[in-house]
């Protein structure tokens, strides 16, 4: 009921602000849980409908795959890990046997986790996890969820959710859950984010199934933006070329524009697709992006600059 619904959430979020408060924290993680019961008696697959809605497909971890995964996300025929962000939150009919079609899902549990790379510094304003199965055996979350600033060398605790044992219903139709998590005063739910990573916890039968998992959020700085001034340019090409190989002073910087502490050729193909076609093509006659040839293009096209401004 929608009443019901509305006054549990705002106990929640009340809840959420009192437990913080005492903490010396300004602001408090909100976790708001929906789910979907489907009709009986259907076969294939099948789509749900939250009240929150939203879209799956926009989201900052779409149609990426983990950097890391650890354990089995494949039980029962599920496809696995890249059912995390395809975009698609269907969840599945099956008669509740072993050999049912799971394509819907990633199966998961205690001791399993999925690492995700971002490209870029981020703020998040938003994390939202799906889940579910054909019956209500399978569809509880309960999970860390856990961010990184400084390209994956350390993990902070952003918030613990678990709804164990999720919906129990009489018949075997499909249970989907759309957890959606979202700061309660503060403008982000995460700042400075390079990486985020969910450790899966213990849940009822010992793995459930996940659908989708939503990041959303504002990059801090454009792609290719080496020296972080506003504008992509030559200039940022001398920032990895003459870094080039190096670890960087601290992740992000000096040239580390993929952030993941190394400045090498990924910061190069990233620099290179994001400047205008003139720029990138001057780089591409000086040949392969490897750390002799890039210092030689870097040397070649100071010098090609150089004639530019002299003439
Ligand atoms: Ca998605
Ligand atoms: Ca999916
Ligand atoms: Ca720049
Ligand atoms: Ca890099």
């Amino acid at each position: 009921m929608p009443q019901t619904k509305k006054s549990f959430l705002h106990i929640t979020a009340c809840l959420a602000i009192v437990a913080t408060a005492s903490s010396g924290a300004f602001g408090a993680v909100v976790a708001n849980n929906e789910f979907n019961l489907g009709p009986e008696g259907g076969t294939g697959l099948y789509t749900p409908t939250f009240p929150s809605g939203g879209s799956s497909i926009t989201d900052l971890l779409n149609g990426k795959l983990p950097s890391n995964n650890v354990g089995n996300f494949q039980q029962e025929g599920s496809t696995g890990v890249a059912a995390l962000t395809n975009g698609s939150v269907q969840t599945a009919y099956g008669n509740g046997g072993a050999e049912s079609p799971h394509a819907a899902y990633a199966t998961a549990g205690a001791g399993q986790s999925v690492t995700y790379t971002l490209g870029g510094v981020y703020n998040l304003s938003s994390i939202v996890i799906y889940g579910g199965w054909n019956d209500g055996g399978r569809d509880a979350q309960h999970y860390n969820i856990l961010t990184s600033t400084d390209a994956g060398l350390n993990y902070t605790l952003l918030t613990t959710y678990d709804n164990s044992p999720g919906q129990t219903t009489a018949t075997p139709v499909p249970v989907s859950q759309r957890t959606a998590f979202t700061e309660n005063a503060l403008p982000n739910l995460a700042v400075n984010v390079t990486n985020i990573k969910v450790e899966f916890l213990s849940v009822e039968n010992g793995y459930t199934g996940y659908t989708e998992i939503d990041v959303f959020g504002n990059q801090l700085f454009a792609p290719g933006d080496a020296n972080r001034n506003g504008v992509v340019d030559i200039n940022d090409f001398f920032v990895i070329s003459n870094n080039f190989s190096k670890v960087p002073s601290s992740p992000g910087l000096d040239g580390d524009i993929v952030v993941d502490n190394l400045v090498d050729v990924l910061d190069f193909r990233l620099w290179k697709n994001s400047v205008p076609a003139e720029v990138a093509a001057l780089a591409a006659n000086f040949g392969v992006p490897e750390p002799s040839s890039l210092a030689l293009a870097g040397a070649g096209l100071a010098l090609l600059a150089a004639r530019r401004r002299r003439g």
